[in-house]
């Protein structure tokens, strides 16, 4: 036992009863642990060690194809009243939760090894920083963890005697019987034994049967967001699913900029990207989650509460995403991914033909003709944030980054104009509660049509989402206009005729530049009905491969478009019931009269 700490003795000895595993490691998150960790997973085929001198240090792999990514439909807010988890979570009564799920752990981790990670979601004594301690029987999600957050012995030693942590409780659901032979990844067989608990009221999470991503890494999306969300709403600050990302003008002065979109709209390009426009540096202080306090001087400062990418890999490539190729060289996990006859990893879009004789994820021989992708879409690599060679020199100041600018955005093929900027805090969070992205019927086997993501907080939100919109407004109360940040809403992917506008990737810098400015007091914007828009030529489009008609266009507000967005709003909006504040209606009232409705 390396701790004196009662409260997690106790938590720890009474889950060890419980779920009888062989034995309890508490983990130190040492090199020598992890080593192990890595070496017997190797050994008994769970793993793949990747080329050494290819990618050092580096492992794959391969999940059970019933468990490949985050179960919405088993993430669960578990509040006394139903009405605290709002509109947009799946709900079950606490105790109802806890009786339903410890039947599932009784004997849970027999023929196992139950870890122990006390871990730190942001930089080690941060005032910002949580302290979280994950009980697991899951190795992967050992070595993931020790990727993705500040994990080991250092943790505890800060913790202390008597000080607090958020109780997190993880098991595969796959006890072993006496001689039983392991899977390659074990899993609840069935998603109806899958269980991601959250108890806003107390802070605690629980999830059973699934080992991938964000089910299992538990300081991710269920510490980090859904109940840091809470947290931050009852302390007064933010948890959210945005990006952190520098940025330097040509003259050197830096500012801080933090972004949420939905899934799928390159949020992790984004953070890591590589401007086109000369003298501009952008630098990655995060590429997922930001948390952000007010500091002294009544601006927000954000830290990163993560220590690493867990980034989707299909589609990232040099041309794509460089720093995050790069961020992924060594030192890295890989899941889900192909697997090449010469130990390195390969996946579709990566740049390069596969090489024959390459495994997919399903352990097979990959067959091109199959017609099937040889890495599953939700493959991931897990790279610690320190190896990307645009990580930002301040990505650990424990005190956070000012943050100048806060941008919304989604995939709009229509209505939506490439920027626009709010006139007001009020305004700028109207802009987050109608986040969303367009879907085709065929895609996700969802109605077509624009798909609400608020805030990009759809799945992460730990409580009534109609409240947290009111939490937003009550944050622009605690300080002054001019002290908070700069709220935008871009759209990269607006189509013409069924083809982008806007370029995107690195070209994406021209807006953040525009943006730079306007949080400079410069840069000229002018106001239309749904906000303030660049004025013609404040963007540089210098070197852009782009029709003054075609930047029209992309940067146009048609007003009828807008009358039908306003009906669609109004839908989305019916859900909240009386938890929307009443700021919100007032937005769209005052919308609607701009727009001559
Ligand atoms: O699996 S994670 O939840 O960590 C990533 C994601 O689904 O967004
Ligand atoms: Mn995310």
């Amino acid at each position: 036992m390396m701790t004196k700490n009662k409260k997690l003795i106790d938590w720890v000895n009474e889950w060890a009863a419980w779920c009888e595993p062989t034995n309890v490691q508490w983990c130190d998150g040492s090199e020598e642990e992890n080593q192990h960790l890595l070496d017997a997973m190797v050994a008994s085929g769970m793993a793949t060690k990747l080329n050494e001198e290819k990618r050092p240090g580096s492992y794959a792999f391969n999940s059970d194809p019933s468990d490949v990514a985050r179960v919405e439909n088993r993430t669960f807010i578990c509040t006394t009243n139903k009405e605290d988890a709002g509109p947009t979570n799946n709900w079950m009564a606490p105790d109802e939760m806890k009786a339903t799920m410890k039947a599932r752990y009784k004997g849970c981790m027999k023929g196992r090894t139950m870890y122990v990670m006390p871990f730190s979601m942001g930089p080690l004594g941060s005032n910002i920083a949580k302290i979280g301690v994950e009980i697991t029987d899951s190795p992967y999600v050992v070595t993931n963890m020790r990727i993705m957050t500040r994990m080991g012995k250092k943790v505890l030693d800060l913790l202390g005697e008597t000080g607090e942590f958020i109780p997190c409780m993880h098991s595969v659901g796959a006890p072993l019987e006496p001689g039983q032979k392991d899977s390659k990844w074990p899993c609840a067989p069935s998603i109806d034994d899958k269980f991601i608990s959250h108890f806003p009221e107390t802070y605690e999470i629980w999830s059973f049967g699934s080992g991938y991503g964000g089910n299992a890494l538990l300081g991710k999306k269920c510490l980090a967001l859904r109940i840091a969300s809470k947290m931050a709403k009852d302390e007064g600050w933010l948890a959210e699913h945005m990006l952190i990302l520098g940025i330097t003008n040509p003259k050197g002065e830096k500012k801080y900029i933090a972004a949420a979109f939905p899934s799928a709209c390159g949020k992790t390009n984004l953070a890591m990207l590589i401007p086109t426009i000369p003298g501009w540096k952008v630098e990655t202080v995060g590429d997922d989650i930001a948390w952000m306090k007010f500091g002294k001087d009544g601006r927000l400062y954000a830290i990163n509460p993560e220590a690493g990418f867990f980034g989707v890999a299909p589609f990232t490539s040099m041309d794509t995403n460089r720093n995050a190729m790069l961020s992924a060289r060594a030192n890295t996990i890989f899941t889900n991914v192909g697997v090449t006859p010469d130990g390195d990893i390969w996946w579709e879009g990566i740049g390069t033909d596969c090489p024959a004789g390459t495994i997919d994820w399903k352990n097979k021989v990959y067959d091109p003709a199959s017609g099937e992708p040889c890495a599953h879409p939700n493959a991931r690599f897990t790279a610690p944030a320190n190896q990307c060679p645009a990580i930002d020199p301040s990505w650990e100041e424990p005190a956070g980054v000012p943050i100048s600018a806060i941008l919304f955005g989604g995939r709009r093929p229509s209505t939506v104009p490439l920027i626009h900027e709010s006139t007001s805090w009020n305004h700028g969070v109207f802009m987050g509660s109608i986040v969303g992205s367009e879907v085709t019927a065929a895609a996700i086997g969802l109605k077509a049509g624009v798909r609400r993501d608020p805030f990009a907080m759809l799945p992460f939100c730990g409580y009534n989402m109609g409240d947290y919109f009111g939490h937003w407004i009550e944050i622009g109360e605690k300080t002054t206009e001019d002290k908070l940040p700069k709220i935008f809403f871009v759209n990269w992917f607006r189509k013409d005729n069924g083809k982008w506008l806007w370029p995107g990737y690195g070209e994406n810098s021209r807006v953040l530049a525009y943006i730079f400015d306007r949080c400079n007091g410069q840069g000229e914007a002018v106001n239309s009905p749904i906000g303030k828009i660049p004025a013609p030529n404040a963007i540089n489009t210098e070197g852009l491969d782009m029709s003054a008609d075609q930047i029209k266009k992309a940067l146009a507000v048609n007003v009828d478009e807008w009358k039908d967005e306003v009906a669609l709003i109004e839908e989305h909006y019916k859900m909240f019931g009386n938890h929307l504040p009443k700021e919100l209606k007032e937005e769209l009232v005052g919308l609607k009269k701009r727009l001559e409705m």
